[in-house]
């Protein structure tokens, strides 16, 4: 018997040696296996409130930091801002409308927390928590299950004035905003996203500016923006487990982004510098969050290391107390994924001169130039580091249960016949599905294409379309159609796999 178990275990490491962390453009095959996803698969679409509802100051909302950022110069590649959008706010039945033509199980969406509390604490707007009611009972009439994100990107501007992600008293802010959100919705929600991407609010939000609230900070204050977001996180899901979960029995959990990282060389250096990309990238947050309540060691001894050499007193990453990385480690019931896009990466000791979360990791990394495009510059199409993704986090972080939170690809056309688009949703759900069937990976739960409408795509405004359905953005009525790749989304999901009839 433990003879046999060795054997599985040796096979195992071979697989995943093989079709994991090895994989590359060379071993990829664009052969579709046949075959269905288990039979309790979540099948979603997800969108953002401030990329799609706009109603910027309907019913009492408050200002928040993407109002704020749009309205500067320069911000905003095409002047434009989410002062409208997709007009979900009023329009949010059309919306569902489609999610019932995709046949989708499931819908995740954010909520503004302006809405709920114009100025991010106290005072709570009724008309806020009515839109969210309604737009809940109109999903689940439809028999699709409701995914909350807590917080995707729009911090009320009240906030932000005070120091936003910065001061460790947002921690308290969201604490308080959740509570509402629980109480309100949590009889009627089973899963709730504390977070969207925390990395990318560290490192555009408060490192390069490039995302509201557009303060720069790279070597800084894109470490403590982390931190109090993994803390705010952490917080939050011992409140939803300390109040609400007895009554209410959901689950709450994280969505961090991840790309797949591929050594430039098959030399140590670069396998080094990709396990270390790894580890910078999404270790930062899943780390302390699913495995040890801190930071990587790796980010701990580079960024202590190269701190010190430039003569900062303390290092720039900072540091759990004993009590806090008991809150946070182990603080999700599941993990959400963003998965878009591969780099190649190669190892650079990139020294001391610069103090910045780019040079810290001592690599430089970038895309193959074979690799096909999309409408957007940092997301070529590579549907092998999904699967990649999937093996090297079922080795690094077991045990949990994964939901692709976000998966999609943009084009610059917004054109009904969006074949890159169906290229890409075929191959990347194809290899989802080797992952499962092949890869044994059975923690794979659920998938949610991004996104559901073309809609405000933050600093790219609406150059950059990501839709299964495309919105007409000059019309006052926002009318909306789906494109030919919803309609191949559509197939999937109804046959719950790839079936030689319908999918070829
Ligand atoms: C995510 N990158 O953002 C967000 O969660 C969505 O709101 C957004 O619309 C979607 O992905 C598409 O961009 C990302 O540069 C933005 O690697 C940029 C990157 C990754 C994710």
């Amino acid at each position: 018997m433990l003879f046999k178990k060795q054997i599985m275990f040796l096979l195992f490491v071979l697989c995943v040696n093989i079709n994991g962390i090895s994989g590359t453009v060379e071993d990829y095959t664009d052969d579709i296996l046949y075959g269905s996803f288990p039979e309790d698969f979540i099948w979603g679409a997800a969108t953002a409130a401030y990329q799609i509802e706009g109603g910027w100051n309907a019913d009492g909302k408050g200002e928040n930091i993407w109002d704020v950022f749009t309205r500067k110069d320069g911000t905003i590649i095409d002047g434009s801002s989410g002062e409208i959008a997709c007009d979900s706010y009023n329009k949010y039945k059309e919306d569902v409308a489609l999610l019932v033509k995709l046949n989708v199980t499931a819908y995740r969406f954010s909520i503004s927390w302006s809405r709920i509390l114009p100025n991010g604490f106290g005072e709570i707007n009724p008309l806020g928590i009515q839109y969210y009611k309604n737009l809940i009972s109109e999903v689940k009439s439809s028999n699709i299950e409701p995914v909350v994100t807590l917080y995707h990107w729009d911090l009320p501007q009240p906030l932000e004035d005070l120091g936003g992600w910065l001061n460790p008293d947002i921690i308290t802010y969201f604490k308080d905003y959740s509570r509402i959100i629980f109480t309100e919705f949590g009889d009627d929600v089973n899963k709730f996203i504390t977070l969207n991407e925390p990395r990318q609010t560290s490192v555009k939000g408060y490192g390069t500016g490039e995302f509201a609230p557009g303060v720069q900070g790279i070597g800084d204050k894109s470490y403590i923006s982390a931190h109090n977001q993994i803390l705010a996180h952490a917080k939050v899901y011992h409140l939803y487990q300390n109040e609400f979960k007895e009554s209410q029995g959901g689950q709450v959990g994280i969505s961090l982004n991840i790309h797949w990282a591929e050594p430039a060389t098959d030399t140590t250096e670069d396998i080094l510098a990709a396990e270390r990309y790894m580890q910078f990238y999404f270790g930062w947050f899943g780390t302390p969050i699913l495995l040890t309540g801190d930071y990587p060691e790796i980010m701990r001894s580079l960024v202590d290391d190269k701190s010190s050499q430039q003569g900062f007193l303390t290092s720039r990453l900072p540091s759990f107390t004993p009590q806090e990385s008991l809150l946070v480690k182990g603080s999700t019931d599941f993990l959400g994924i963003n998965f878009y896009t591969t780099d190649k990466v190669s190892n650079l000791d990139e020294g001391v001169d610069e103090i910045s979360y780019f040079a810290d990791d001592n690599n430089i990394q970038f895309q193959d130039e074979d690799w096909y495009n999309s409408g957007s510059s940092w997301l070529k199409i590579t549907p092998w580091g999904l699967r990649n993704t999937l093996n090297w986090l079922n080795q690094n972080y077991p045990g949990y249960d994964i939901y692709i939170t976000e998966n999609g690809v943009s084009d610059k056309q917004g054109n009904l016949d969006d074949l890159t688009r169906i290229y890409y949703y075929k191959h990347y759900l194809n290899q989802m599905l080797r992952s499962i069937l092949e890869d044994g990976l059975t923690t794979v739960k659920g998938y949610f294409a991004w996104s559901l409408l073309d809609n405000f795509e933050w600093s790219s405004g609406y150059t950059e379309k990501f839709g299964l359905c495309y919105v007409n953005m000059t019309d006052p009525e926002r009318r909306k159609e789906i494109k030919a790749s919803g309609r191949f989304y559509q197939k999937i999901v109804s046959a719950n796999g790839f079936n030689v009839e319908t999918i070829c």
